[in-house]
């Protein structure tokens, strides 16, 4: 892509209605367009990025044998009326009517519509476990939307569903979201900490929230470091397996300000590793076992033939929310750099041009053309102004490499630059192996 066809509105000013950095950055590259309080446009460097996360959630639900379906946007109330939450759910609920008077309901979760539609398909325990996911919009009428996409009204949210037999079996299915989870964060960059948390609306009692680290987090963290010692990679994907994976992420001491007490913290962490700081939740699963398939009815027939309300959990990660979240979390010196894995674009061509002097721009034509057969992703800064204002530009946008076209570039060899790292010499060949790693 050529930077001077790409729709990105770039503003010179700081917005001022933005409080932190990633909605202030979202807001200057022309990532988003708020429409209205809370809810965004997502214009195509935003939402680059947002694909290219729900991608890796994507795999990695995939990963676990979660199958991926579609439940729509709009509810009917009625089985909300079933569960009970029709009139708990309160204000954040948006409450619509259809031409006919039906109440109808942007959906804030799933839980009621996907036990509705299990219930209608599956009746027997030989169809068990399942495990289903969706990645779709939800609205949540958020009483003060703020920090842009981090917690708004409309947001994208991957939410995936278990059933099961008995609360045994479903407690291995939790443990597989809860290593998908770890998984789909690392690849995006992110080292998360997994929390005991409250349920909140949701409901049951086993529940984690996935936190990561940022200084402009809503909750404070009080985490032992030695979290971030334990690797994933000492696990495999069987059920002994992941109940050790979760007994070791959950037998150090990490909570967040609602479960922290002071003296336990003491006790339980010693003085040199006691982190205390602020985070970020991207990710919040449940274990509520029958609290929505006994009201609604969802019922299996066991190996006995008796019948038995099948068990189930939940489980999100916020989409759009870690669009941002990721921003806060790499930002630093006044430069953006984005994970490879999530980036906009893979690399991005500088070169120096000017009215009398069309070479450079021709030389990273050439190149433009040689990355992209390699299926290389590239953005080739065009724009005829002068450098400082180009690397300014790009410090924002935080493509991690920067091939520079300028005085330094001699035949085939160019300045490469891995971003907050010193730039190098290297041949077109080299380049291309290093962008291919
Ligand atoms: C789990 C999946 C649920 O809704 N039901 C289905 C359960 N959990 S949750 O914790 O309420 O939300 C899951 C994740 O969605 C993101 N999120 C938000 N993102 C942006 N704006 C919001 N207003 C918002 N609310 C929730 C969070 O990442 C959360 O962890």
């Amino acid at each position: 892509m050529y930077l001077s066809k790409l729709f990105i509105p770039i503003t010179k000013d700081l917005p001022t209605d933005a409080k932190i950095k990633s909605h202030q950055l979202m807001l200057r590259t022309g990532m988003i367009k708020q429409s209205s309080a809370g809810i965004y446009s997502w214009l195509p460097l935003g939402f680059k990025v947002m694909k290219k996360i729900e991608q890796i959630v994507r795999e990695e639900q995939n990963f676990i044998g979660a199958q991926e379906m579609l439940m729509p946007t709009i509810q009917s109330s009625e089985i909300w009326k079933e569960s009970g939450r029709y009139d708990d759910y309160g204000e954040e609920m948006l409450r619509i009517k259809d031409r006919q008077g039906r109440e109808m309901l942007y959906g804030p979760t799933n839980e009621e519509l996907i036990t509705d539609v299990f219930r209608s398909s599956i009746k027997s325990y030989k169809s068990l476990p399942q495990l289903l996911y969706h990645i779709q919009w939800k609205f949540r009428d958020e009483i003060r939307p703020r920090f842009g996409v981090m917690r708004c009204k409309e947001f994208y949210m991957k939410d995936a569903y278990s059933f099961d037999l008995t609360d045994e079996e479903a407690k291995k299915s939790y443990n597989k979201m809860f290593y998908s989870y770890l998984k789909t964060f690392h690849r995006l960059g992110l080292k998360a900490i997994p929390m005991a948390a409250d349920t909140g609306p949701i409901g049951g009692d086993l529940s984690h929230e996935f936190v990561i680290l940022a200084e402009t987090g809503e909750s404070h963290i009080y985490a032992d470091k030695k979290i971030f010692e334990l690797d994933l990679k000492h696990y495999q994907l069987n059920d002994t397996s992941l109940q050790k994976m979760r007994e070791d992420f959950t037998g150090i001491y990490a909570v967040t300000d609602e479960k922290y007490e002071k003296k336990e913290f003491d006790k339980n962490v010693k003085k040199e590793n006691q982190m205390i700081t602020k985070g970020i939740e991207v990710g919040h699963i449940f274990y509520f076992s029958d609290k929505y398939s006994k009201p609604m009815n969802c019922l299996i027939d066991d190996k006995d033939g008796k019948k038995t309300s099948v068990k189930m959990g939940s489980y999100g990660i916020g989409v759009s929310r870690l669009v941002g979240a990721t921003i806060e979390a790499n930002y630093n010196n006044n430069v953006m750099v984005w994970p490879k894995s999530i980036s906009p674009f893979d690399v991005t061509i500088l070169p120096s041009i000017s009215k009398n002097n069309k070479e450079n721009l021709e030389k990273a034509e050439k190149i433009y053309k040689e990355l992209k057969k390699q299926n290389i992703d590239v953005l080739l800064d065009d724009v005829d102004e002068n450098m400082s204002n180009k690397f300014k530009k790009h410090d924002l946008i935080g493509i991690p490499y920067q091939i520079i076209i300028g005085s330094k570039s001699e035949g085939d060899s160019f300045e490469f630059k891995e971003l907050n790292s010193k730039s190098e010499i290297l041949s077109l060949d080299k380049i291309k192996s290093k962008l291919k790693t």
